[in-house]
């Protein structure tokens, strides 16, 4: 018996299950993945325990002989995989990691821009529901309506009238290839700093299947464990000197108190691993089912955002099938397919119950599923989307939940016993 079962039983029994759950269950989330049990020791460690405000040779706290070149090793592991000159490691996340951004270069109170949360923007991107939207002036632009597509012709018409500080480019809902040059080219033009951020593709940018924003973005922000496969965190990355000492200084003090060192030791881990051959294979597989599983719903009738994909994630309007996306997302999940409702770009409905699905490749591709099994589970959402349209899909998701058990035993997850 583990130590926490004889602690904590009831703890224990419950990550069991989510344990249980992760294995038998397609995991279509874009956003998530199976970290490695490697990355996962290096978690679970005692390095929970130590304090280290400040930065390595910089901290607030003694006995730091083990913490700083821990730390020193994920910054350079950082630099050296997206090739950048400066990195910061202790971001608890994608929110804080992108208010470092504004505390660094704005002041409340400022303009920057941001893309529409409905067309695939973060909410920290200028929602009003946000601090990002209250604190700020959030100018947003959208995607085009006739293609599903970032405005590049908005984007420049508001960043010339508003003149912003920061522009953000980036988001949780875009399918297709971000045009860093044409943003940066903006950016220039009016004098902000251009943010990218690439949490949902940074692992596809680690093994070539994304155009790297480095050159063109002034500063970048990502979490650790979306596409890049590391533990729940998020890093800060610039050129400049300049810039980079100010986003540093905009995580401590500025926002944070002392870094999650066991998260930090684990991000060295997930960087060393997106190091390899094999994970740049791994971020070619992601788009390549990513399309493949496009390809096989188009031709099933569903309407995609923007007609398709470019990288790992799909955005589904299902209007069309008469189903919105909260109930078509908790039948899919009864069926064993776990997918996110979303919005989708100019959304009439609300984001607690909007018109989408948000779905996408990562988890299925750490499993080492291929376009055959994409191919498959495309068929397996149309026949539960279809089922719950015509009012009664409790036989159909019995059947498939059976099916995507099979399926699911026959590709392992990583990190799971
Ligand atoms: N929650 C993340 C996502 O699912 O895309 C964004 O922060």
């Amino acid at each position: 018996m583990s130590s926490l079962e004889s602690v904590d039983p009831q703890i224990a029994e419950l990550i069991g299950a989510e344990e249980r759950r992760q294995a038998d269950t397609v995991k279509l989330i874009p956003s998530e993945n199976y970290v490695s049990k490697a990355v996962l020791e290096a978690t679970g460690t005692v390095l929970t325990n130590k304090y280290s405000e400040g930065y390595a040779g910089k901290r607030y706290y003694e006995g730091q002989q083990v913490i700083d070149p821990i730390e020193t090793l994920a910054i350079e592991r950082a630099k050296s995989l997206f090739g950048v000159n400066h990195a910061n490691v202790q971001p608890y996340s994608g929110s804080p990691a992108n208010l470092a951004i504004y505390l660094a270069f704005m002041q409340p109170g400022d303009t920057f821009m941001g893309m529409n949360l409905s067309s695939g923007g973060h909410l920290t991107h200028g929602s009003p529901v946000s601090v990002s939207g209250k604190w700020f002036k959030p100018v947003s632009y959208n995607v085009r309506k006739e293609t599903g597509r970032a405005d590049m012709d908005q984007v420049r018409e508001l960043a010339l009238e508003h003149r912003p500080k920061v522009i953000f480019c980036g988001g949780t809902a875009i399918p297709r290839i971000i045009d860093f040059p044409a943003f940066a080219e903006i950016a220039r033009e009016v004098g902000a700093i251009l943010a990218a951020d690439i949490a949902h593709i940074a692992g596809l940018i680690a093994g070539g299947a994304h155009p790297s924003p480095v050159g063109y973005a002034d500063v970048i922000s990502t979490t650790t464990h979306k596409t890049l496969r590391g533990p729940r965190g998020a890093m800060l990355m610039a050129d400049d000197d300049e810039k980079a000492t100010l986003l540093n200084k905009a995580i401590f003090p500025g926002l944070q108190g002392g870094p999650h060192n066991h998260t930090t030791a684990a991000i060295a881990v997930a960087l060393h691993e997106a190091a390899q051959p094999e994970f740049s294979t791994y971020a070619h597989q992601v788009v390549a089912n990513a399309k493949a599983l496009a390809e096989e719903l188009s031709n099933r009738g569903f309407d995609l955002v923007s007609g398709g994909t470019d990288n790992h994630l799909i955005l589904i309007d299902l209007t069309s099938k008469g189903v919105p996306g909260k109930p078509a997302a908790k039948a899919l999940d009864r069926a064993g397919l776990e997918t996110n409702y979303n919005t989708v770009p100019f959304d009439p409905r609300r984001p607690f119950d909007p018109s989408g699905i948000r779905i996408g490749t990562p988890s299925v591709t750490s499993r080492g599923m291929k376009e055959a099994e994409m191919r498959q589970i495309g068929a397996w959402m149309d026949e539960v989307v279809t089922a719950l349209s015509k009012g009664d899909a409790e036989d159909v998701i019995t059947r498939v939940h059976g099916e995507v058990s099979e399926l699911t035993a026959r590709f392992p997850a990583p990190g799971l016993s």
